[in-house]
């Protein structure tokens, strides 16, 4: 593989789900770490080895590779509980996981109340719902940001996070009245899970700097995407991270100048889950289909993920604010579908054409976009290609294309689920 820089990150280019779990799955053997650094039980990234089904959520999906150690960075929200779930299911599947995870001291940590108030804030919004996934994301990092929060490193003190996590709790209670929530219930579970939390807890920052001063490789796994960016994203229809490059680095603690390649990774359409202007969309039978054979259903949530056509203006800025130094373009397959296919080039607003991406949701949502059509490669099955050589005229056609109006190059091609499915260009 191409991509082997001694730090390289895999982010995820439009609204999620592109298929950023499978490509850190195949990448990872050939790291020697692989660390998360936003979001939380959100994500939820999907890999298929032969007939078994992997979900991660909270812990790295390149914990499949038996030399790889994962890490979990200070940037990360972490519901304990989740996250022991998790190991749990990866034992029962015959992963070992003994010694290979590194949690932060410095992750803030997710209680219940978060996702409780997660779905009071939602049910206060109306009409004008985000459609988070209500694992707590919003409101933990809130209490982050209103320095309320609670560190994996306050949970070793039991005596002060018993104090710390009342008073948290108790600004909840007045923001929100007292709901159904028993708090002294919560810290007795906390007592026991910060016990076997604790083989797990590190001072990562120093950790990881270690490892890459003695020449160890490290692969950053993006969750979400960078529309969901709650900087550039379609705000307020986004995430509560940073998911561009920028929460990579102050998600882990490392410096820009140590980045060497950063990989990002779409879909050869677009999906969206939750609400927010989508403007290719595809609310017709076009949709339906991509939904259906591209199994669009939420990792997480199993909600029906919102289906279009690929969108090279979300492309082009996604490409300014990550620069990425290649591309992994997912789900060619999907494609087979159709006689012909579209892709939206450029927007127009009110006759005018836009030169960038809107920051209004007003204008986004009222742009028309202009679309180029190209010739499909119906019924050929792609599923057991394995050069970019083999691929139908049809298709070569269409990812040159998108490659010449991106100005990127891709260097992956992923042409079904499984670990094998990858071209490499
Ligand atoms: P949140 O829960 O506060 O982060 O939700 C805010 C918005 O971010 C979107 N979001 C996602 N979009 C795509 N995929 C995600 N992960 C899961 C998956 C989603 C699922 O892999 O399929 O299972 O539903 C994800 N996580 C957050 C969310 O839809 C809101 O628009
Ligand atoms: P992530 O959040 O970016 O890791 O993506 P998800 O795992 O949530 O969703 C991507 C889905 O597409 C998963 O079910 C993957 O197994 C699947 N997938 C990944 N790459 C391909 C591909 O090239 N073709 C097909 N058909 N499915 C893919
Ligand atoms: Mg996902």
């Amino acid at each position: 593989m191409k991509e082997e820089s001694q730090v390289t990150a895999v982010l995820g280019v439009q609204w999620g789900d592109e298929g950023k779990g499978k490509l850190i799955d195949i990448l990872a053997s050939r790291f020697d770490i692989v660390a998360r650094c936003q979001g939380g039980a959100n994500a939820g990234h999907t890999i298929v080895v032969e007939d078994k089904k992997y979900s991660f959520h909270l812990i790295p999906s390149g914990l499949l590779s038996p030399d790889v150690t994962a890490v979990i960075g200070n940037g990360v929200v972490l519901h304990l509980e989740s996250f022991f779930n998790e190991i749990d299911d990866l034992m029962a599947k015959g992963i070992d996981v003994e010694g290979r995870i590194k949690i932060s001291d410095k992750a803030h940590v997710l209680f219940d109340y978060h996702q409780l108030v997660d779905g009071f804030r939602e049910e206060e919004r109306g009409g004008s719902k985000i459609g988070t996934t209500k694992k707590g994301i919003g409101p933990c990092y809130s209490s982050k940001a209103n320095r309320t929060g609670i560190r994996i490193a306050d949970l070793r003190n039991f005596q002060t996070f018993a104090d710390k996590f009342r008073k948290s709790l108790a600004t909840k209670f007045k923001r929100f009245r007292v709901f159904e929530y028993d708090p002294k219930k919560e810290i007795e579970k906390y007592y026991y899970l910060t016990r076997r939390a604790e083989p797990f807890i590190r001072e990562t920052v120093s950790w990881v700097h270690e490892r890459i001063s003695k020449g160890r490789s490290v692969l950053i796994e993006g969750a979400n995407a960078a529309m969901l960016d709650i900087d550039f994203g379609t705000y307020p229809y986004v995430t509560s991270s940073n998911c561009t490059i920028g929460g990579a680095l102050t998600g882990l603690g490392i410096s820009p100048r140590m980045v060497g390649n950063v990989v990002g990774v779409f879909k050869a359409y677009t999906t969206r889950v939750g609400e927010g202007p989508f403007p290719t969309e595809c609310s017709d039978k076009n949709g339906h289909i991509m939904q259906q054979v591209g199994k669009e259903f939420g990792t997480t949530t199993g909600r029906l993920r919102r289906c279009g056509w690929l969108d090279v203006m979300v492309l082009k800025y996604s490409i300014l604010l990550n620069g990425y130094s290649s591309l992994c373009l997912t789900k060619l397959d999907v494609l087979s579908e159709f006689q012909s296919i579209l892709v939206g080039v450029g927007y127009r607003h009110r006759g005018r054409p836009l030169h960038g991406f809107p920051s209004s949701l007003e204008v986004l949502s009222e742009v028309e976009v202009e679309y180029e059509t190209f010739v499909g490669w119906q019924g050929v099955d792609l599923h057991q290609v394995t050069s970019f050589e083999q691929l139908p005229e049809a298709a070569k056609t269409y990812v040159n294309r998108i490659e010449q109006l991106v100005g990127v190059p891709i260097r992956y091609i992923g042409v079904g689920p499984s670990r094998n499915c990858l071209i490499e260009k």
